[in-house]
Protein backbone atom coordinates (compact mmCIF):
# COMPACT_ATOMS: atom_id res chain seq x y z
CA UNK A 1 0.00 0.00 0.00
CA UNK A 2 1.58 3.21 -0.81
CA UNK A 3 1.35 5.83 1.84
CA UNK A 4 2.67 9.25 2.80
CA UNK A 5 3.89 10.19 6.16
CA UNK A 6 5.32 13.02 8.07
CA UNK A 7 9.16 13.12 9.36
CA UNK A 8 10.65 15.81 11.17
CA UNK A 9 14.30 16.10 12.30
CA UNK A 10 13.81 17.97 15.30
CA UNK A 11 16.14 20.77 17.00
CA UNK A 12 18.82 18.52 18.40
CA UNK A 13 18.98 16.22 14.85
CA UNK A 14 19.48 19.71 13.05
CA UNK A 15 22.00 20.95 15.79
CA UNK A 16 23.86 18.19 15.35
CA UNK A 17 23.61 18.34 11.14
CA UNK A 18 21.96 14.82 11.13
CA UNK A 19 19.44 15.88 8.29
CA UNK A 20 21.35 14.98 5.31
CA UNK A 21 22.22 11.38 7.37
CA UNK A 22 18.18 10.84 7.68
CA UNK A 23 17.05 12.10 3.84
CA UNK A 24 20.01 9.65 2.50
CA UNK A 25 18.71 6.39 5.17
CA UNK A 26 14.63 7.53 3.42
CA UNK A 27 16.02 8.29 0.41
CA UNK A 28 18.33 4.35 -0.26
CA UNK A 29 15.61 2.17 1.38
CA UNK A 30 13.23 3.32 -1.61
CA UNK A 31 10.89 6.14 -0.26
CA UNK A 32 10.27 9.66 -2.12
CA UNK A 33 10.89 13.05 -0.88
CA UNK A 34 7.61 14.94 -1.66
CA UNK A 35 7.71 17.50 0.86
CA UNK A 36 10.55 19.14 3.09
CA UNK A 37 10.98 22.52 4.93
CA UNK A 38 13.58 24.11 7.29
CA UNK A 39 11.37 25.88 9.97
CA UNK A 40 10.72 27.23 13.83
CA UNK A 41 7.49 25.58 14.98
CA UNK A 42 5.47 28.17 16.83
CA UNK A 43 3.92 27.61 20.38
CA UNK A 44 1.02 26.84 19.25
CA UNK A 45 1.66 24.32 16.49
CA UNK A 46 4.01 22.89 18.65
CA UNK A 47 0.56 22.50 21.83
CA UNK A 48 -1.34 20.98 18.82
CA UNK A 49 1.15 18.84 17.03
CA UNK A 50 1.75 17.11 20.88
CA UNK A 51 -1.77 17.44 21.97
CA UNK A 52 -1.97 13.70 23.14
CA UNK A 53 0.86 14.17 25.24
CA UNK A 54 -1.12 17.37 27.16
CA UNK A 55 -1.37 15.68 30.65
CA UNK A 56 2.30 14.30 30.63
CA UNK A 57 4.51 15.77 33.16
CA UNK A 58 7.10 16.42 30.25
CA UNK A 59 4.72 18.46 28.16
CA UNK A 60 6.16 21.78 29.20
CA UNK A 61 9.58 20.65 28.34
CA UNK A 62 8.77 18.89 24.94
CA UNK A 63 6.95 22.02 23.99
CA UNK A 64 9.90 24.13 25.16
CA UNK A 65 12.36 21.60 23.00
CA UNK A 66 10.37 21.41 20.28
CA UNK A 67 10.28 25.16 19.84
CA UNK A 68 13.93 25.82 21.02
CA UNK A 69 15.62 26.12 17.63
CA UNK A 70 14.84 24.98 13.66
CA UNK A 71 13.31 21.60 12.80
CA UNK A 72 13.57 19.89 9.36
CA UNK A 73 9.62 18.56 8.41
CA UNK A 74 9.31 16.68 5.41
CA UNK A 75 6.90 14.34 3.71
CA UNK A 76 7.86 11.07 2.87
CA UNK A 77 5.88 8.64 0.33
CA UNK A 78 5.95 4.84 -0.42
CA UNK A 79 5.56 1.31 0.19
CA UNK A 80 3.92 0.99 4.05
CA UNK A 81 6.16 4.12 4.66
CA UNK A 82 4.68 4.70 8.12
CA UNK A 83 4.88 1.91 9.41
CA UNK A 84 8.64 1.03 7.44
CA UNK A 85 9.65 4.61 8.88
CA UNK A 86 8.94 4.14 12.36
CA UNK A 87 11.09 1.50 12.30
CA UNK A 88 13.88 3.03 10.61
CA UNK A 89 13.26 6.14 13.58
CA UNK A 90 13.49 3.28 16.45
CA UNK A 91 11.82 3.15 19.80
CA UNK A 92 11.01 6.38 21.37
CA UNK A 93 14.19 6.52 23.79
CA UNK A 94 17.16 6.44 22.40
CA UNK A 95 18.95 3.96 24.77
CA UNK A 96 16.26 0.88 24.13
CA UNK A 97 16.31 1.73 20.09
CA UNK A 98 18.16 -0.81 18.27
CA UNK A 99 21.81 -0.04 16.62
CA UNK A 100 20.69 0.38 12.79
CA UNK A 101 17.80 2.38 13.81
CA UNK A 102 18.55 6.28 13.55
CA UNK A 103 17.39 7.10 17.32
CA UNK A 104 19.80 4.07 18.11
CA UNK A 105 22.30 5.52 16.22
CA UNK A 106 22.81 8.70 17.45
CA UNK A 107 20.24 9.31 20.61
CA UNK A 108 21.29 8.92 24.32
CA UNK A 109 18.60 10.59 25.96
CA UNK A 110 14.52 10.49 25.30
CA UNK A 111 13.87 14.27 25.43
CA UNK A 112 16.51 14.71 22.73
CA UNK A 113 15.55 11.51 20.32
CA UNK A 114 16.65 13.22 17.24
CA UNK A 115 13.61 12.56 15.21
CA UNK A 116 9.41 12.60 15.02
CA UNK A 117 7.93 10.06 12.77
CA UNK A 118 3.67 9.91 12.51
CA UNK A 119 2.67 6.13 13.99
CA UNK A 120 -0.70 5.88 12.36
CA UNK A 121 -2.30 6.40 9.00
CA UNK A 122 -4.42 8.85 11.26
CA UNK A 123 -1.52 10.52 12.50
CA UNK A 124 0.10 10.86 9.30
CA UNK A 125 -2.62 12.62 7.68
CA UNK A 126 -3.67 14.79 10.32
CA UNK A 127 0.64 16.16 10.92
CA UNK A 128 0.71 16.25 7.04
CA UNK A 129 -2.03 18.82 7.07
CA UNK A 130 -1.14 20.69 10.28
CA UNK A 131 2.87 21.31 8.68
CA UNK A 132 1.93 21.73 5.22
CA UNK A 133 -0.27 23.00 2.75
CA UNK A 134 -1.15 21.05 -0.35
CA UNK A 135 0.59 23.34 -2.77
CA UNK A 136 4.10 22.39 -0.65
CA UNK A 137 3.84 19.00 -1.80
CA UNK A 138 5.32 17.76 -5.01
CA UNK A 139 4.38 14.73 -6.78
CA UNK A 140 6.51 13.44 -9.59
CA UNK A 141 7.17 9.70 -11.02
CA UNK A 142 10.93 8.56 -10.74
CA UNK A 143 12.27 6.08 -12.96
CA UNK A 144 14.16 4.42 -10.18
CA UNK A 145 11.12 3.30 -8.80
CA UNK A 146 10.79 0.33 -11.33
CA UNK A 147 13.94 -1.51 -9.55
CA UNK A 148 12.62 -0.22 -6.47
CA UNK A 149 9.33 -2.15 -7.10
P1 LIG B 1 7.40 8.85 19.61
O1 LIG B 1 8.10 10.15 19.28
O2 LIG B 1 8.34 7.69 19.54
O3 LIG B 1 6.14 8.64 18.78
P2 LIG B 1 5.73 9.54 21.90
O4 LIG B 1 5.40 8.62 23.02
O5 LIG B 1 4.65 9.96 20.96
O6 LIG B 1 6.98 8.91 21.13
O7 LIG B 1 6.35 10.85 22.58
C1 LIG B 1 6.55 12.03 21.85
C2 LIG B 1 7.86 12.65 22.24
O8 LIG B 1 7.81 13.06 23.61
C3 LIG B 1 9.07 11.69 22.20
O9 LIG B 1 9.63 11.56 20.90
C4 LIG B 1 10.03 12.36 23.16
O10 LIG B 1 10.71 13.44 22.51
C5 LIG B 1 9.09 12.94 24.20
N1 LIG B 1 8.98 12.05 25.36
C6 LIG B 1 8.32 10.86 25.44
N2 LIG B 1 8.44 10.32 26.66
C7 LIG B 1 9.19 11.19 27.38
C8 LIG B 1 9.65 11.21 28.72
O11 LIG B 1 9.40 10.29 29.53
N3 LIG B 1 10.39 12.29 29.10
C9 LIG B 1 10.68 13.31 28.25
N4 LIG B 1 10.27 13.34 26.97
C10 LIG B 1 9.53 12.30 26.55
Amino acid sequence: MIQKTFLMVKPDGVQRSIIGEVISRFEKKGFQLVGAKLMHISQELAETHYGEHKEKPFFGELVKFITSGPVFAMVWEGENVISVSRQMVGKTNPQEALPGTIRGDYGLIVDKNIIHGSDSPESAEREISLFFESEELTFYKKDADAWIY
